[in-house]
């Protein structure tokens, strides 16, 4: 039987274990990338590896999150992370010079290299074939130090694409097309693999943009085979050289197969506050609006900021509506500063933003109180704008443009004739603001610069026999990281510094929360399906673990989020019946008897229930790696004990 594009991808990577969907395996790495709020504590615990220098093929520390920098925090951090890149092989993207995602995607991203980065929506890379994976900031460390990485085996999903879309249907009404039929949890433990033929008629940054929304699905990642696009892209960023062809086999085995009409799609929004909660924008109708952002490292391409351009050409914004625009790149926003879009957009009353993250985490653009903003982003989870009442739509470019001049959540198609936008021949190519690293024989003189907001990061300690504490917090079904460890510009500043952190962890749910950890000195959280979706963000288990959080007891759990507990030392485990998750309040006294022995023999876990006098059936969905990882108390201690 033949292979899928996923398959062959991680088939010429496979270091450890067998290719077969449940299992772990463990690949090979040829790139990293890191970004500036994940990145801080990623090359801390590189640092406290000892590995001289980097053992991939390439690894790039982006600076592109925290760039809003009203205090010394962020520009300490950037100069951290400059010296640290430049110390150990490491290429430095300067502030400016654009979204990981979308910088890495023109200048690095390779077909058939395999890819982790320390941020949810690394598998944009899979929009020109690569296998491209989030994680959390420990597991990017270890693979810079040229560690495997581990992940169980996923199922594969072939999603097939027929005909071609219609004028003013966006890429960005595929995926969220796919997240309607799949949801939020749908693609957790697959890869999701586009084919049929449709996908030619899809330009390279229109594929990113969907296989960027995969982390939305809580997908391993998502794939688009390399191609003749691939190829004319790649020559348009003066790398055609890196081109190789990748496509599946015509008999490869799916698992699951799901078949979307490109002819019949319509534009459509996600709702708050959830990327899955997707209806026709006709159907919304023309609810008002306050704000429209464009940007983000799902639609900021120069397709998608063409295409806004030619909308917003000679028209001028609706009075009650603020319109900010970030260029994804450099590359970009020289491109239409030369073309003259950028003037079109200014004319036009647009806010420019810098090309970064900006509001899509919260760092600046808050929208009003109740405000309702239409964004061309991949989350609207409550809150994550900044504003704890706003409601955020997730909208394609085309129908965010539209409804800036109109004030109100509109179908672009009523606007006539849609812009036709075509990619260059030939991109503006100027890599001046990536900085090589030293060379090895000059690498020792550097000097590694640490600001005083850089504190020492927690570290677990082996497991003990029993635990016995509090369900100090239950939450229920689809808890974001930015539900555990909330973002936003008053916040992401701090997150080389957990003790500080730890004050705004799960304040959205139970504002006592930190308050009563450090009361109890330890907790369990109980959870509900799903839990951990979202961000890679390691610091939602190391700020929980800084607050003595011994184990996470759920329905379910996301898959970087889990990764994440583990290499902290916090047990992830799960209800066998799922019924029992009603049976614990919050408060209740916990009982996990004889937990490491049954982690180590592998043995059923019961919970008791000491306040009800009951006791409820355990699982856990653990590698013996990962079991044995849990049992030294983390990644760190047992890479410390495997390599003594
Ligand atoms: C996000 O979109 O939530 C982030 C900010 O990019 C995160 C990383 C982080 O929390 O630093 C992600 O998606 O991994
Ligand atoms: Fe940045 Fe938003 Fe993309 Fe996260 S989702 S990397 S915050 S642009």
């Amino acid at each position: 039987m033949g292979y899928t594009i996923g398959e062959k991808l991680i088939k010429a990577h496979l270091v450890d274990g067998e290719m077969v969907p449940g299992q772990e395996i463990g690949i090979r790495i040829d790139q990293t990338l890191t970004q500036d709020a994940t990145g801080t504590m990623a090359y801390l615990e590189f640092e406290a590896m000892g590995v001289e220098r980097v053992k991939t093929e390439l690894s790039v520390a982006y600076i592109d999150h925290n760039t809003l920098q009203t205090g010394f925090e962020n520009a300490d951090d950037h100069r951290f992370i400059q010296s640290v890149a430049n110390k150990h092989g490491i290429y430095f993207s300067r502030p400016g010079n654009g979204i990981c995602h979308q910088v890495h995607l023109e200048r690095f991203g390779k077909p058939g290299k395999t890819l982790i980065g320390s941020d949810s929506h690394t598998p944009t890379g899979g929009g020109i074939g690569m296998l491209a994976i989030g994680a959390g900031g420990l597991d990017v460390a270890v693979a810079m130090g040229g560690g495997t990485y581990y992940i169980t085996m996923p199922k594969m999903v072939r999603i097939n694409l027929k005909g071609k879309l219609q004028p003013w249907v966006a890429a960005k009404d595929i995926i969220l097309e796919v997240l309607r039929v799949m949801s939020v949890k749908g693609g957790v433990g697959k890869i999701i693999e586009y084919g049929g033929e449709g996908v030619k008629t899809l330009s390279v940054p229109e594929r990113a943009t969907i296989t960027n929304m995969g982390a939305e699905l809580g997908a391993t990642t998502s794939v688009f085979p390399s191609d003749e696009v691939t190829r004319a892209f790649l020559k348009a960023q003066g790398r055609e050289e890196d081109w190789a062809e990748l496509k599946a086999d015509d008999d490869a085995h799916y698992d699951e197969v799901i078949e979307i009409n490109l002819n019949t799609l319509e534009p459509l929004a996600a709702m708050p506050h959830s990327p899955d909660n997707v209806k026709k924008v006709s159907e919304i109708g023309p609810i008002k609006i306050n704000q429209v952002c464009i940007g983000s490292c799902t639609n900021s391409s120069l397709s998608d900021m063409m295409k806004v351009a030619a909308i917003l050409k000679g028209k001028t914004v609706h009075p009650d509506v603020s319109l900010a625009i970030a260029p994804g790149s450099m590359q970009v926003l020289n491109m239409i500063a030369r073309n003259g879009a950028l003037s079109d957009m200014i004319s036009a009353g647009a806010r420019i933003l810098e090309s970064a993250c900006g509001p899509c985490i919260g760092m600046g653009q808050s929208p009003c109180s109740e405000g309702i903003s239409l964004r061309t982003f991949n989350r609207n989870f409550e809150g994550r704008s900044g504003t704890a009442d706003a409601g955020i739509y997730l909208v394609s470019p085309e129908v965010a443009a539209a409804s800036a001049l109109t004030g109100v959540l509109t179908d672009p198609r009523t606007l006539g004739e849609a812009p036709e936008i075509a990619l260059p021949d030939r991109f503006i190519i100027n890599d001046s603001m990536v900085i090589p690293p030293a060379s090895p024989e000059n690498a020792k003189e550097i000097k590694v610069f640490r600001g005083p907001n850089i504190k020492p990061f927690p570290v677990s300690e082996a497991m003990t026999e029993n635990i016995e504490a509090k369900a100090i917090l239950k939450v229920g079904d689809n808890i974001t990281t930015d539900h555990i460890m909330p973002a936003g510009a008053k916040i992401l500043p701090y997150r080389s510094n957990i003790p500080y952190l730890s004050q705004f962890c799960f304040r959205q749910c139970d504002p006592n929360f930190a308050e009563n950890c450090k009361k109890e000195g330890k907790g369990i959280i109980i959870g509900g399906a799903n839990y951990g979706q979202g961000s890679s963000r390691e610091h939602a288990a190391l700020v929980p673990l800084y607050l003595g959080i011994k184990a996470v007891i759920t329905k379910s759990f996301a898959r970087i989020h889990k990764a994440n507990l583990v290499n902290a030392g916090i047990i992830p485990l799960t209800f066998v019946n799922e019924a029992d998750y009603n049976r614990i309040d919050q408060g209740d006294e916990l009982a996990l008897n004889g937990i490491r022995a049954a982690i180590a023999g592998a043995g059923s876990i019961r919970l008791t229930n000491i306040s009800k006098n009951e006791e409820y059936d355990l699982a856990y969905d653990l590698s013996d790696r990962q079991r044995e990882m849990l049992l030294a108390g983390g990644l760190l201690n047992y890479t410390r004990e495997t390599s003594k």
